[in-house]
């Protein structure tokens, strides 16, 4: 079989051979209907019927590896692929550096790589339940069809990890693959594994800060998976990151769409001062404080996903070759950090202090500081905007030690800034750095679905470019009534 092309033979989509895996196949197949059922439940409220021009991945060939068509949802493909294996790869890291890749699961790291395959499959459903009620605001078709886009995916992503489950863990395996359909977002008895994934995403200024931030968080971990010396994780994990990358464009074009409209609408109405969030609310935009809002409670929860600074578990991984760091293999150092240190925010007699820690237990704190990186170079475009349009603010990231609820900083209250506050203090100024009620409020009386072709809800400018370079008034949804 060509790995590059899928097999769309048997029910499932594959180009891991599943046609002469029967076990396998047959344990997927048992386990396709119950996804069906979490679909039609948990999945995109309404819109199951209509036509949605949606990319399905045909081959894993990066030179093309996805094909656009109208789609009904539940006709998706959803399939099992992964990147082409690397000739006599070898683990990139920790103590078996230099061994061959395993192909099979090394049974002391069992239990240490499922609950890593389990965590990151916890999120692909968790995020697709968040986000299941925004069909119905859609500031455009547009829009509508990359919301589905990027749930079909995370549904996709959620099939990735079930293989492995499936395949590599035998019964426990095919437990956890249930376990991945039981839980819910935001469920007081079975909620998701990590916090964000049991936040709400309540409107589309929301979904573009997640997709932007939360899913950026997603980039890294996969990243991280991908140096895993656990080979089908590892080429799991790399196809994953392709398709990932739309979904943090989302977010990236979204924002620099709602602050575009809202620096325009400032603009042609006279407004020189950009914080008079009265008078640009009236104008039916989004304010940029309220974005810094949004922006700093989806930044604060993406950094809780990284773990603690300090992590036994994170040097483990590690030292064991299953989870490395952010481009492992193209550091230049010994890749077992044994002897090394790396600095770390802590506390320190109630000040914030960069403390040098062993590498290894540090690894948490350095790929947060990557991702951080990675945070910025999206503010720097979505600030250009601003400066652009003539006025003086700035977007930033809050300070790390503001609103966190895992790690060093859990227990203390912070200002964006990093001046350390009390409980009092905190909970009187809270609403001035995270959307309140109101903010809520207001957000939620602009979110007015549009949904004639090639027109746009007020709050947001329409895309430079088409997806699939499609013109502007092209018709992505097809709704059924
Ligand atoms: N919430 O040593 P610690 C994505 C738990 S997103 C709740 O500090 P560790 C996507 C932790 O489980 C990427 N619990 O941290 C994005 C542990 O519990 P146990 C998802 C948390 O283990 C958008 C205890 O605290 N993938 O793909 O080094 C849309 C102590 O843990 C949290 C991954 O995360 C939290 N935030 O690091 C769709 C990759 N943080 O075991 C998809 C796999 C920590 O003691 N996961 N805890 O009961 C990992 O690599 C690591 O498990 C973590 C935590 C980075 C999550």
């Amino acid at each position: 079989m060509n790995i590059m092309n899928v097999d769309y033979s048997t029910k499932i989509p594959n180009n891991v051979n599943l046609s002469e895996d029967r076990q396998v196949l047959k344990a997927l197949e048992g386990w396709h209907p119950g996804y069906m059922n979490w679909w039609g439940d948990m999945g995109p409220e309404g819109f199951q019927q209509s036509l949605v021009y949606l990319r399905t991945a045909y081959s894993v060939d990066p030179r093309g590896w996805a094909k656009f068509d109208y789609v009904k949802m539940p006709d998706y493909r959803w399939g099992i692929l992964l990147a082409p294996q690397e000739e006599n790869r070898v683990i990139p890291f920790g103590q078996h550096c230099g061994e061959p890749a395993w192909q099979e699961v090394p049974g002391e790291h069992r239990a240490m790589l499922r609950r890593l395959i389990v965590i990151q499959g916890d999120t692909e459903p968790a995020s697709v339940e968040q986000q299941r009620h925004l069909g119905k605001t859609a500031p455009s078709l547009y829009d509508l069809r990359n919301l589905f886009q990027v749930n079909v995916e995370e549904g996709r992503h959620l099939w990735a990890m079930v293989y492995l489950l499936q395949k590599y863990f035998g019964r426990d395996g095919r437990e956890e693959a249930d376990e991945l359909l039981r839980r819910r977002s935001g469920d007081a008895d079975s909620p998701r594994m990590l916090g964000a994934f049991n936040e709400a995403t309540p409107d589309w200024l929301s979904f573009f800060m997640f997709t932007y931030f939360t899913d950026r968080d997603g980039k890294m971990q996969l990243h991280s998976l991908a140096q895993s010396g656990f080979d089908p994780l590892s080429r799991t994990c790399r196809f994953m990151l392709t398709e990932e990358a739309h979904h943090m464009f989302v977010g990236e074009t979204g924002i620099s769409r709602v602050m575009q409209r809202t620096c325009e609408a400032m603009k042609a109405a006279g407004i020189g001062d950009p914080s008079d969030v009265a008078k640009v609310r009236a104008l039916g935009v989004v304010d940029l404080p309220t974005i810094q809002k949004k922006l700093n409670l989806h930044y604060t929860l993406s950094l809780d996903l990284f773990g603690s600074e300090v992590s036994t578990n994170a040097a483990n991984a590690f030292n064991a070759g299953i989870k490395g760091r952010y481009h492992e293999t193209q550091i230049k150092d010994d890749h077992r950090l044994q002897h090394d240190t790396y600095p770390v925010l802590k506390l320190v007699n109630g000040e914030i202090k960069r403390v040098d820690e062993p590498a290894l237990t540090a690894l948490n704190m350095r790929l947060r500081d990557d991702y951080t990186q990675d945070c910025i170079k999206g503010l720097l475009r979505w600030n250009k905007i601003i400066a652009l349009a003539g006025y003086d603010f700035k977007l930033t990231l809050p300070n790390v030690a503001f609103h966190r609820q895992i790690g060093e900083f859990r227990d203390v209250h912070a200002t964006p800034d990093g001046v350390l506050i009390d409980d009092a203090t905190w909970n009187r100024r809270k609403s001035e750095w995270l959307p309140s009620a109101d903010d809520g409020d207001f957000i939620a009386s602009l979110m007015t679905p549009v949904t004639e072709t090639g027109q746009f809800a007020p709050w947001i400018s329409p895309p430079k470019v088409g997806i699939d370079n499609k013109p502007g008034d092209f018709e992505y949804v097809k709704i059924e009534t």
